[in-house]
């Protein structure tokens, strides 16, 4: 292992909870909350879980959920999930040979089901349609799913926020689609907004930058009218490329204008152009903005190979965006998100969560790992990218968005 930064005093807390890799959105669904257990198993058979504080993700009560959420959406999500949180629970308990449910945990869902109930919400004609796309199918314990992911992003923003940590990390979080009363993208709460808006009890500026092939269209929505929250995504664009939002041109409404930034790219970005606009960019916005904190949602669909994403980044220039935030030296939270080619996705994650403790973990893929099969036939850290790929951005389109987005970030007021 090599040291990569003479600082390497910065702390760093990490958030897991093996449960959250047991959940399935359904067999042939691409979003496998496996990839977390599997990242998971990378970053212990790497020992990079002996060298930071590690924290068992809780999940998140209603009341916290609520903070961003409808409460009736809230409401539709946990009683239309209670039976099946039960049956999940049933399940585990028997398949660990146990006969009862843990007490605390059964008293919490009759609360549940009684509280929904003297909603007299129905199901079936609730204005709510979680399950109706395939995109956001309802699943066995998937309201638990959601606050885990949930828990550990507030979290993050407390360890923060107290001062126990200079990084955290929730790579099971940065479901950045969710609305206030809706599921979208995969997501259905949004860990992303309860985060920032835990650290902005006490922060005056947060700056959120979001690395996913898709643009960040719940964050960003959710601060869209305050300036107390820089929103910066970048993304694929074009083609009815999902979600469709993103345009240059969506810079924020009122107090908020300006502090939304957005850079929208053609397929096909591979690390050199990519991230000399991520630097061109994020060097601007830190100048201008200085930011209390920094929120990063990690979506490894960018990097190559990915099954939804057009991008063509290796571990390297996706790392390297991790890296270049880190270095401004402000507190920074690590997030995880889309990625569909799940070994790629296990590495991903790994090789950054090195990168949060300024160590550069070796190339070859622990022998000892259970999941050893999944990095053949290289069995290697680092992935070969895709080759005679097209990127179909010219290089003056993009130095037309970098100039766009200074002109934008001059009219903020200092
Ligand atoms: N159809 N199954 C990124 C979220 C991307 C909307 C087109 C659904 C899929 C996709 C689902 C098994 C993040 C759209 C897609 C088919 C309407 C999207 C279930 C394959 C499958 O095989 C699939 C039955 C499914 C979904 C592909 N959906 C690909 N792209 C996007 C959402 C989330 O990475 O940004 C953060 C976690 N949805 O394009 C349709 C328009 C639904
Ligand atoms: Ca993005
Ligand atoms: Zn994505």
């Amino acid at each position: 292992m090599i040291q990569t930064d003479s600082d390497s005093s910065r702390r760093v807390a990490y958030f897991y909870n093996r449960f959250i890799g047991k959940f399935q959105y359904g067999k042939e669904h691409p979003m496998k909350p496996k990839r977390i257990i599997m990242a998971h198993n990378l970053i212990v058979n790497y020992g990079l879980f002996r060298q930071m504080d590690v924290y068992l993700i809780r999940e998140a009560q209603l009341q916290e959920i609520r903070k961003f959420h409808d409460p009736d959406y809230i409401i539709y999500l946990s009683q239309f999930m209670s039976q099946n949180k039960i049956n999940f629970v049933k399940e585990y308990c028997s398949a660990n040979n146990e006969s009862v449910i843990p007490e605390n945990l059964l008293e919490e869902f009759k609360l549940i089901i009684k509280w929904s109930q003297q909603q007299k919400i129905k199901t079936e004609n609730s204005e709510f349609k979680v399950g109706d796309s395939p995109d956001n199918p309802t699943f066995s314990g998937l309201f638990s799913y959601c606050q885990l992911s949930s828990g550990a992003s507030i979290d993050c923003a407390h360890s923060i926020l107290t001062g126990q940590a200079d990084i955290a990390i929730n790579w099971s979080g940065g479901l950045h689609h969710a609305k206030k009363k809706e599921a979208s993208g995969f997501c259905y709460i949004n860990d992303i907004v309860l985060c920032i808006l835990e650290l902005l009890r006490v922060y005056v500026r947060v700056l959120y930058v979001d690395i996913d092939c898709h643009h960040g269209d719940g964050v960003e929505e959710a601060f869209y009218l305050t300036n107390r929250v820089m929103t910066l995504s970048f993304h694929q664009y074009g083609d009815d490329f999902y979600p469709g939002t993103g345009q240059l041109n969506s810079v924020g409404v009122g107090v908020g204008r300006y502090y939304s930034v957005n850079v929208p790219m053609k397929p096909g970005m591979s690390d050199e152009p990519y991230i000399e606009m991520f630097k061109k960019i994020t060097s601007r916005v830190m100048q201008v903005y200085r930011p209390d904190c920094i929120v990063m949602q990690c979506g490894a669909d960018s990097l190559s190979l990915d099954k939804l994403g057009g991008f063509n980044l290796s571990i390297k220039g996706h790392g390297a965006c991790v890296q270049y935030m880190k270095s401004f030296g402000t507190p920074m939270i690590l997030l995880g998100g889309g990625g569909y080619t799940i070994s790629n996705v296990s590495r991903c994650w790994a090789y950054e969560t090195g990168i949060a403790l300024g160590q550069q973990i070796d190339q070859a893929i622990p022998s000892n790992d259970i999941y050893y099969d999944y990095y053949s036939p290289d069995y290697l850290l680092h992935f070969p990218i895709k080759q005679n790929v097209e990127n179909r951005n010219k290089t003056e389109d993009l130095n037309k968005i970098v100039s766009t987005v200074y002109d934008y970030l001059s009219y903020i007021e200092n």
